[in-house]
């Protein structure tokens, strides 16, 4: 089984190796070039903390596939959960004859998602439908139409959720026009805010901007990540989000978090709003919800959930019974492993080594994030200029040694870390040895 894979980071080949080259050519010649590839290796196998590809290389896994392999690659629970599912019945659609496991998916996420409310769920695909669904009711549920996103926000590739989504290359240029009604407020970004911009006076800055351009009374819901996925893993300076949910109760607008990337036990939190005790009224989770297995949610208040009519939501394949089952799985990984104090860990181990590396390098500006969401933001040396092109090079070294890094930020000048939390410390230790080497051979 692919979790008792070999955990040793091993090079069988150069990066790419010759059979990953074919693949890419027959790639470059089969598959649309939007879409496009980080490493351009081929996986074959991966659990624990390594990703082996079609050559025989074993990388170390500080990706989770964007955060969403968190209780590993190919977990056992969920292997057999999914075995399971797949031979009792493979698909009936919900909305014809429904089934337990999609019920049972829904009540685990009322009782871990923040707050003891009534709440309701509804099951998805991609965490950019469950972005759009959360929109369709906070609208349906205020009887407003406006929805404000903030500076350096992703939500997804539809087009309501490109509209919501900050950075135009490569996500939205050349897809307009976009969705109307979308407004964007300036986040807090503790990093290259001005010293004296708390959370408190961020929060402030955020709301008169959205008071004056664009009203509370047309104001549907805000929505926001509680800690920034591809905008570079920007963590709010505290009392932001608290203060901006107290507005939204205020002011009967919809708080929407989207926990997409920084849910399940990502952060050492089950959700990240955790942290701060902030309960939105509605939350929107995937990725990490079903250890690889396609599914999303919007999870919220009753009376917010309940306000779209009958079969005002749904979808052929939304809380397919294979990702179900697989969620019931991961779920029950996080809570028996104890995968949210792994995290914990993980951040401690992390955050110690890459504070030790910026004490002796000006080009890292900033390290920050929390659990297994840790990043570092690279700049021109001795100075806050981002710096996307030794970014791209670092990631690069990393990548020929044998090591996934993802990139991110809206300046593209930020290496994000996000391992699975099946890795153990020596392969994470050695993934950051790599992560030196290769800010050495950048100097
Ligand atoms: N909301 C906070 O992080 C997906 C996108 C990768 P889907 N992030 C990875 C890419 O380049 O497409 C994401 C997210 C947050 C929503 C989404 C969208 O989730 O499952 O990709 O639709």
């Amino acid at each position: 089984m692919s979790a008792s894979i070999e955990q040793r980071r091993h090079l069988a080949t150069s990066i790419p190796g010759p059979r990953s080259i074919e693949l890419m050519a027959r790639k470059k010649s089969a598959v649309a070039q939007g879409v496009g590839t980080t490493l351009p290796v081929f996986a074959i196998e991966a659990g624990g903390g390594i990703v082996k590809d079609v050559d025989g290389n074993q990388l170390i896994d500080l990706g989770s596939g964007i955060a969403v392999t968190t209780v590993g690659n190919s977990a056992p629970r969920v292997v057999e959960a999914v075995r399971e599912q797949v031979e009792a019945f493979t698909h009936t659609c919900f909305m014809v004859t429904p089934y337990e496991n999609y019920v049972a998916v829904s009540e685990a996420l009322n009782r871990l998602t923040p707050g003891d409310h009534d709440k309701r769920t509804a099951l998805f695909n991609s965490g950019a439908e469950a972005v759009e669904n959360a929109v369709k009711i906070a609208r349906a549920h205020t009887k407003k139409s406006a929805i404000v996103a903030f500076d350096h926000a992703y939500h997804g590739r539809t087009n309501l959720t490109m509209a919501l989504t900050a950075k135009s290359m490569p996500y939205k240029s050349g897809f307009g026009p976009f969705a109307p009604e979308v407004y964007r407020a300036p986040l807090s970004y503790p990093y290259r805010d001005a010293k004296d911009v708390d959370g408190a006076v961020a929060a402030q800055r955020a709301i008169m901007y959205i008071e004056k351009q664009v009203g509370a009374d047309n104001l549907a819901a805000i929505v926001i990540e509680p800690i920034q996925g591809e905008g570079g893993f920007i963590v709010p300076a505290d009392g932001f989000l608290p203060a901006l949910a107290q507005w939204c109760t205020a002011n009967d607008v919809v708080l929407i978090a989207d926990e997409v990337q920084s849910g399940f036990a990502r952060t050492g939190a089950m959700f990240a709003c955790d942290h701060e005790g902030v309960v939105p009224d509605l939350i929107v989770t995937a990725k990490g919800i079903a250890g690889g297995l396609p599914l999303s949610a919007v999870t919220g208040r009753a009376e917010i959930m309940d306000a779209p009519h009958v079969s005002g939501l749904g979808g052929t394949y939304g809380g397919n019974p294979i990702a179900c089952a697989a969620a019931l799985a991961t779920i029950e990984t996080i809570e028996a492993d104890g995968l949210v104090e792994r995290a914990r860990e993980i951040e401690r181990l992390m955050l110690d080594r890459l504070n030790r590396l910026q004490a002796d390098d000006d080009r890292i500006g900033d390290v920050r994030g929390r659990g297994a969401m840790i990043a570092v933001e690279i700049v021109k040396s001795g100075t806050d200029e981002p710096d996307p092109a030794l970014t791209g090079a670092i990631a690069a070294a990393a990548h020929r040694a044998g090591v996934i890094v993802l990139t991110c930020g809206t300046y593209g000048n930020v290496l994000r870390f996000l391992p699975p939390l099946s890795i153990g410390d020596a392969l994470l230790n050695e993934g950051l040895d790599v992560v030196a080497d290769a800010l050495e051979e950048t100097r």
